[in-house]
């Protein structure tokens, strides 16, 4: 051990817990939730190693808070609840899901290597759960499989994990049932180092990807599903994502977990990065590589750094295609527009892509293999409309739908028109970080997709003048320039 990491650990020990490493900078715009009694929030309580409170910023996890904390005999107490949760993903569209203390995901857990703490955890559900710390180095006894290690948690039964955090970086807390962590009960837990990282970051945020299968005018997601309509960062979708706001030429970090079933490449655009961690800890520099995209596979983590050099509203957003927009449904490709949609909801085996009646572009499956929902839409199983299907003229004609046709540019037969939708939601979306984008921004901004908003200084102080001013309002009142 070196030198300086003792004594961090030492001035730690004699704070009662190495909340030293908060720095004061990064508690202007913390805003815990009210702390239980007893509860302190995270303040700084002594002086880092020189030049350390400077230059550590807290984690700021857009549309999400932090867990708050108590110190008793100098461990870090934190009460967790699994709880029944509705979350907005967009204005109007409320979901379902389950999550913790009453958000979903849960709140960020915010400590410092070499911190004791101690869970205590409380099953809300109507069913068992457990805890599992992801990546975390503890005692077996601790790790939160059920069955395995411990009993479940029941209904209404608490159970108590401690443990000693020798590691940092970024990781992340979740329930060990499948179906529920594709309910949403997954939450962020970031472990600062005892000895600061070079180059210091000015800016540490926190994302979280999750992907749902939810049928439309359905509120609960479709965990069985393995096809997904909505995508969300900490619980929001694009449009409704809250962006990340950055001073121009400030050192950023993005922090990054996945909790689903599928894999997302995220792309930053305009800025080149590092990936400077995984769900294993910090890389060594040598083995960073310039990228503008990163694969964030199931159940890793990866954490990007830039130098954000260049002003702008840049996305950074899933790449896959289906992750890059909202309520996906049979409302593209050549079939909807014609009169009457694509056909969907067939059986498990033929939405998993299992054929049965000819190769895949036969005229019975061509159209058939839409998103695998299970949506029971009988009507549209009955229509086939294929351009090359003969007779589909008339199924078409013969649709209520019908009215709804609207021919190709030209009148000609384009074959795949239409695929894409342009719209506009400006007004649905009103809050102080999005003050200053260009008009019909929305409409670029659907699914997994969020911002960084590299900001010039003027401009940066104009949106925290607004943000502090800020009271929740009405979409009608959207501040939009
Ligand atoms: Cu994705």
């Amino acid at each position: 051990m070196n030198k300086s990491r003792r004594t961090f650990l030492l001035k730690s020990a004699l704070a009662g817990a190495s909340t030293a490493a908060l720095p004061a900078r990064a508690q202007e715009h913390h805003h815990p939730p009210e702390p239980k009694k007893g509860a302190r929030p995270q303040k700084r309580e002594a002086a880092g190693p020189p030049g350390h409170a400077a230059h550590v910023p807290l984690v700021e996890m857009p549309d999400l808070k932090k867990l708050p904390w108590a110190l008793e005999d100098g461990v870090k107490v934190f009460h967790i609840s699994a709880d029944v949760v509705r979350r907005e993903f967009l204005p109007g569209r409320v979901v379902d899901c389950w999550g913790f203390n009453g958000s979903m995901p849960g709140p960020l857990i915010e400590i410092n290597q070499g911190d004791r703490v101690r869970f205590v955890v409380e099953n809300n559900l109507p069913e068992v759960f457990s805890m599992h710390w992801h990546g975390i180095e503890l005692p077996f006894e601790m790790d939160g499989v059920p069955g395995l290690i411990q009993d479940p948690i029941l209904p209404g039964a608490k159970f108590v994990y401690e443990f000693t955090v020798h590691q940092h970086g970024t990781f992340f807390y979740h329930s060990h049932m499948p179906m529920q962590e594709m309910m949403g009960m997954i939450g962020m837990m970031v472990i600062h180092p005892g000895e600061l990282y070079e180059p210091r970051a000015d800016r540490d945020f926190g994302l979280i990807f999750q992907e749902w299968a939810i049928l439309p005018n359905n509120t609960v997601p479709n965990t069985l599903s393995m096809e997904f309509n909505w995508l969300t960062i900490n619980g929001k979708a694009g449009p409704d994502t809250t962006p990340m706001l950055v001073k121009q030429g400030e050192r950023v970090r993005i922090r990054m977990v996945n909790l689903g079933m599928d894999h997302h490449p995220i792309h930053l655009h305009g800025n080149t990065f590092y990936v400077t961690g995984t769900e294993g800890g910090r890389v060594p520099r040598a083995a960073w590589t310039p990228q503008n995209t990163v694969l964030v596979g199931v159940a890793q983590g990866r954490d990007i750094e830039f130098e954000a050099k260049y002003a702008g509203d840049w996305m950074l957003h899933c790449h896959l295609p289906h992750h890059m927009m909202n309520q996906m449904a049979s409302m593209v490709g050549p079939l909807v527009h014609g009169g009457a949609g694509i056909q969907a909801g067939k059986t498990m085996e033929a939405g998993m892509g299992m054929i049965r009646e000819g190769h895949a572009l036969s005229e019975n499956n061509g159209p058939s293999f839409g998103r695998g929902l299970g949506v029971g839409s009988a009507y549209q199983e009955t229509l086939t409309q294929l351009p090359v299907t003969p007779g589909s003229a008339s199924l078409v004609q013969q649709s209520p739908h019908a009215r709804h046709h609207v021919p190709p540019p030209g009148g000609k037969l384009v074959p795949g028109y239409p695929q894409d939708m342009f719209m506009v939601m400006d007004e649905m979306i009103s809050k102080p970080e999005t003050h200053g984008l260009r008009a019909s921004w929305t409409a670029g901004m659907m699914g997994m997709m969020t911002l960084v908003r590299v900001l010039t200084p003027e401009k940066y102080d104009e949106i925290q003048e607004i943000k502090r001013n800020w009271k929740e309002q009405k979409p009608a009142t959207h501040i939009h320039k």
